[in-house]
């Protein structure tokens, strides 16, 4: 019996040596090892032994079953770390490949030209302030000295939502809501970048365009401070040899008001095909605050003044990236976006 134990181990070994997967391995288990299987059917003989014979042999049945398990195991771990090898080597990433380039993008021209006109006006001790593009007819025309039927609302005809709700056609809604909200306290001292809504389109008007206004409210500012501030303005966005020309203009809700040019910066003021020969190119529109705007926003108008003025940035941005159409600007072509 001892003899016919050590060959089914000979032979077991050999089985699970030559076995190429967890299945067959199951299988050899079975086979050897399950309740049918051989080295248990030796176990079962042991009844024919003499009470001596038999625990001799059922230590040697257990200790080859045990080596049969153990061999399986290790035959079973075997299997495994070759599986995974195999699949390492099959799954072998080329890390010397290029990678697909990602594009890297580049800042808008509006948003360049936004920046650098915020930072002089930074500079300059101005804050920003921002407000809703979805506004009441209060703060974008009333507040402003534009009561209901005035005809100067015809030049902003815009989106509307309701009698009483409109996209916002100039940033002095913010200016307005910011007066409001500093509750007569001085100074103001504020820009209000932002988008602005009017019902145009053409190539140097677009229904949505974005608009910089500035308001100075403090005790004595007269237009010689607006001259000045708009002269510095002038110089840093557009080179120190500007100058600036006031001219008289009319808005309803500065008193007085002025046109503003600069020198142009293509000829140097000698005439050309930029300032269409004048020698000057419009930039902006501007006034001192009329008495009744800073009154209805809890304002003195004895005991305060100040000026604001109000400028496209496209407008801003075509003139000095010479840009000849403001639809581009919209557009998102990506040669020009990457040409700033
Ligand atoms: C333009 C130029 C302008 C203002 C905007 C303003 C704001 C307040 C009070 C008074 Cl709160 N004025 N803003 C003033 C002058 C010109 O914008 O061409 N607008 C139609």
């Amino acid at each position: 019996m001892q003899e016919q134990l050590a060959a089914i181990e000979a032979r077991a070994l050999a089985d699970i040596a030559a076995a190429q997967d967890a299945e067959k391995l199951n299988e050899l288990r079975v086979a050897y090892l399950g309740k049918k299987g051989e080295i248990t059917a030796v176990m079962k003989m042991m009844g024919k032994l003499s009470p001596e014979e038999r625990p001799v042999l059922g230590a040697l049945v257990n200790q080859t079953k045990d080596r049969v398990e153990g061999v399986i195991a290790e035959r079973m771990a075997e299997l495994k770390r070759l599986a995974l090898d195999a699949r390492l080597a099959a799954e072998t990433i080329d890390v010397s490949l290029p990678g697909r380039k990602l594009g890297r993008g580049s800042r808008h021209i509006l948003s360049i030209v936004k920046e650098q006109m915020e930072d002089i006006f930074i500079n300059l001790g101005y804050s920003i302030a921002e407000g809703p593009q979805v506004e009441l007819d209060y703060y974008n025309f009333e507040a402003l000295n534009l009561p209901p039927e005035h005809p100067a609302r015809d030049m902003q005809d815009s989106f509307y939502f309701s009698e009483r709700m409109l996209l916002r056609t100039q940033t002095s809604s913010v200016q307005v809501r910011t007066m409001e909200a500093m509750g007569g306290k001085l100074p103001v001292k504020i820009i209000s970048p932002g988008a602005v809504y009017r019902r145009d389109d053409d190539a140097t008007h677009s229904p949505m365009f974005h608009q910089m206004e500035g308001l100075l409210i403090d005790e004595n500012v007269t237009f010689a401070d607006l001259n000045g501030t708009l002269l510095a303005f002038a110089r840093q966005m557009f080179g120190e040899d500007r100058e600036i020309r006031i001219r008289p203009s009319y808005f309803p809700f500065t008193e007085p008001s002025a046109e503003v040019d600069i020198s142009c910066f293509n000829c140097g003021g000698a005439g050309c095909r930029l300032c269409k020969g004048s020698g000057w190119i419009e930039i902006l529109g501007s006034g001192q605050v009329h008495p009744k705007v800073l009154q209805m926003s809890g304002y003195d108008s004895e005991k305060c003044s100040g000026f604001a003025f109000g400028m496209g940035i496209e407008r801003v941005a075509m003139l000095k990236y010479a840009i000849n159409d403001l639809r581009l600007m919209f557009d998102n072509d990506e040669t020009f976006l990457e040409s700033f």
